[in-house]
């Protein structure tokens, strides 16, 4: 069984990639005619969905980077959150005969046979921010995306030190998802599970993590935080506050994952309490990824994008210069 590795051995190695793929872009951006391919680099991208802001900030990168004009052919098939439209995208990739498949899967589990036709038609994949646990031996050349647990164990630390007694239900990503997996485990053990009184998915959407608050405000009465995987998650939990004629960010405190520009918002208002980044501006990166493997040339096989954390001391200038 194979699951994307412990994560922290990648930052080593991230901070390499990161300054290799910023000084090769520079290369190219500055037009000094580095070492770039003349013939374009055809790549079939399976992104998972349109599901939330850090999706849409992700897909705007991922497409300004894998551009024309940057040598890449990008066919990108979005499946609106359903495994089976990856699967058969990633089918479409094969008999397309594509460069390289590039893919964030929805939930970790249920590759093993797609997996093991891509290897079997000798296209590279690179895996894109989301994880897979499967049979199939080295499944992809390399990952790129965040250390979910991390994140998870930031928001914990914060929970734990600054309200060690809070009786904290738990609005969950994407059930299997390996964002709603790992950020779980992080924060769980930060936090002891014995302080989460209750927990549901809300599938990383505002609008299901609004249902699913609403029925928690009714279920756990006592409670007087939520641990959010997503910021949207965050934004609908924070509707179904208000409409119960309580207080965000102070009857009930909001701890959220993913720091898109709505949910910095959130927390310089007061709704959110705490924020751990997981940012999803990498297309850079991926796109020089991609190139090192089709240029056959060795790649770490986790490049980790490093998080930062954020409170409500934050400022309008800093919101402002957020790039998603
Ligand atoms: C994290 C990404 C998650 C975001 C959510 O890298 O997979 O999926 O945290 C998104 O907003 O739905």
């Amino acid at each position: 069984m194979f699951r994307t590795f412990s994560k922290r051995a990648g930052l080593l190695a991230a901070a390499t990639v990161s300054a290799l793929a910023l000084a090769s872009c520079s290369q190219g951006a500055s037009g000094d005619g580095g070492s770039g391919d003349s013939d374009t680099i055809r790549v079939g991208f399976s992104q998972l969905g349109a599901e939330s802001g850090w999706r849409t900030a992700n897909t705007e990168s991922v497409k300004a980077s894998l551009t024309e004009d940057a040598g890449f052919d990008l066919t990108f098939v979005d499946a609106q959150q359903k495994q089976e439209n990856q699967i058969k995208a990633l089918r479409d990739f094969i008999d397309q005969d594509v460069d390289v498949i590039a893919f964030s899967p929805v939930i970790e589990t249920g590759w093993d046979e797609v997996l093991q036709d891509i290897k079997d038609s000798g296209i590279p994949v690179v895996l894109v921010d989301r994880t897979v646990t499967t049979t199939v031996e080295d499944p992809y050349v390399t990952w790129i995306g965040a250390d979910f647990r991390l994140e998870g164990e930031m928001a914990g630390e914060w929970v734990a030190e600054n309200h060690p007694d809070a009786k904290i239900f738990q609005l969950q990503g994407t059930l299997g998802s390996g964002a709603q997996v790992d950020r779980e485990e992080g924060f769980e053990a930060a936090v002891g599970a014995d302080a989460i009184i209750g927990e549901a998915t809300g599938n990383f959407t505002r609008a299901e993590g609004k249902v699913a608050v609403e029925a928690a405000l009714q279920a756990y009465p006592d409670m007087d935080m939520i641990f959010a995987h997503n910021d949207d998650m965050g934004l609908g939990a924070v509707e179904a506050i208000e409409a119960a004629g309580l207080t965000p960010g102070e009857d009930i405190k909001i701890v959220t994952v993913d720091a898109v520009r709505d949910g910095l918002q959130a927390l310089k208002d007061g709704k959110f309490n705490y924020v751990v980044e997981c940012n999803p501006v990498f297309g850079d990166q991926l796109a020089e990824l991609i190139k090192q493997v089709v240029a056959e040339e060795d790649v770490p096989l986790e490049t980790v994008v490093v998080d930062k954390t954020f409170d409500q001391s934050i400022t309008q200038e800093e919101l402002d210069a957020r790039l998603y």
